[in-house]
């Protein structure tokens, strides 16, 4: 039996190539925990928690995150069967509440070293892949119209995405429609538009707001408004014709039988840190499917170590009607992976190599933790040769 002998938890700060304008916080850098679980044998697993503008859109931060795993997690799981990942992250469930973006980073971790000593790609463990290629979305958030329309269209003349989320719910309801028929408009029937409003909006202005959007031509909505409101949700989600997303509300499997059974969203934004892991998002997709909801594949906006070990699980799911965001290393000027994720024609390719199917490059990894001194530390903003 191989044992898990040592986990080890990485705060990392990367900047992005451009401010990122969400509703709760404006994002320069974003900060992840990276973890690495070492077994008996050799095998090493990696795993990821990411979450976005600090305490602003959850509960958890990374130092949390960090404290949490090196606390309460680790020591229960020293000499456990490294190969146990439901028994390893059951132990955990019994002593840690809440906190499933650590456990996130620590299930993903097992499960990658699981695939790796097995030497198959983690997808194997959830069925196979019915795919090679994820659908990508891009995240405008620069938080100006001119901008993102010209984003937007480097972008789609690069062929590297056509499904455009902006992120609204910062500024006037009026201010927000006007941003987004403009795009819409520029960029017509080329792309699709959608919006996260990430729980900004009252009932009353998600009221206005769906029909103003549907008008303008956007897709879908996404979390129009605060995660308790699950009546609210449900109601929007059946009184008008653009799809219904459910992110924020959406913490593991419970949650999202909560919304099915209220028939509460359209569709589910499936994401491995708010799940809990791998297995955990597996199980909330299952409940999608079971009731007829659409898929999306989520992000927190991860390095290629989450994105990877996502586009593991996205790639097994064989309704994603609604694509994916896996975007995110794509975001950051700096990278972790010893070779980048590659993403083309509108979509990432799926990573072939066992586990999450990509390898980290411990230099780059060094030169990115936060308890280390930084020799290129270069922020940069967003330039043309930046996107793409
Ligand atoms: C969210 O709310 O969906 C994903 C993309 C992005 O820009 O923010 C995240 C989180
Ligand atoms: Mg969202």
């Amino acid at each position: 039996m191989s044992k898990i002998e040592r986990i080890e938890t990485f705060i990392l700060d990367l900047p992005t190539i451009r401010q990122h304008v969400l509703a709760m916080a404006t994002m320069r850098t974003q900060s992840v925990v990276i973890v690495r679980v070492t077994a008996s044998d050799g095998i090493v697993g990696w795993g990821e928690g990411a979450t976005i503008g600090g305490l602003s859109y959850g509960e958890e931060s990374v130092e949390g995150m960090a404290l949490a795993i090196d606390t309460y997690m680790t020591p229960l799981l020293i000499g456990q069967d490294a190969d146990r990942v439901g028994a390893a992250m059951a132990r955990i469930g019994a002593f840690v509440q809440g906190n499933n973006t650590a456990k996130c980073a620590v299930e993903t971790a097992l499960q990658d070293a699981a695939a790796r000593r097995l030497g198959v790609p983690l997808a194997h463990l959830f069925g196979g892949r019915v795919r090679d290629r994820l659908p990508c979305a891009w995240t405008l958030a620069s938080g100006q119209s001119d901008l993102d329309i010209a984003e937007a269209e480097r972008l789609l003349d690069a062929r590297r995405h056509n499904i455009f989320k902006l992120k609204i719910g910062k500024r006037a309801l009026a201010d927000d429609i006007a941003h987004i028929a403009a795009i819409k408009r520029a960029l017509g029937d080329r792309a699709s538009v959608r919006v996260d409003v990430n729980q900004a909006w009252s009932v009353t202005d998600a009221r206005r707001g769906l029909a103003a959007l549907a008008d303008a031509g956007a897709d879908l909505v996404e979390q129009p408004v605060a995660r308790q409101h699950l009546p609210a949700l449900a109601r929007l989600t059946q009184d008008f014709p653009i799809a219904v997303m459910a992110d924020e509300i959406l913490r593991g499997a419970e949650d999202a039988f909560r919304v099915a059974a209220a028939a509460g969203a359209d569709v589910f934004s499936v994401k491995l840190a708010q799940s809990g892991g791998v297995g955990p998002a597996a199980k909330v997709a299952a409940i999608a499917e079971a009731a007829g909801i659409g898929l999306y594949g989520g992000t927190m906006i991860e390095t290629g170590v989450g994105t990877a070990a996502a586009a593991q699980l996205f790639a097994t799911l064989p309704r994603l009607d609604w694509g994916t965001e896996l975007f995110g290393p794509l975001l950051f000027t700096d990278e972790v992976l010893a070779a980048p994720l590659r993403y083309e024609e509108f979509a990432l390719v799926v990573p072939d190599g066992p586990g999450i199917g990509v390898d980290i490059d411990p230099d780059r990894l060094d030169a990115l933790r936060r308890d280390r001194p930084r020799s290129h530390h270069v922020p940069r903003t967003i330039t043309p040769a930046a996107i793409p």
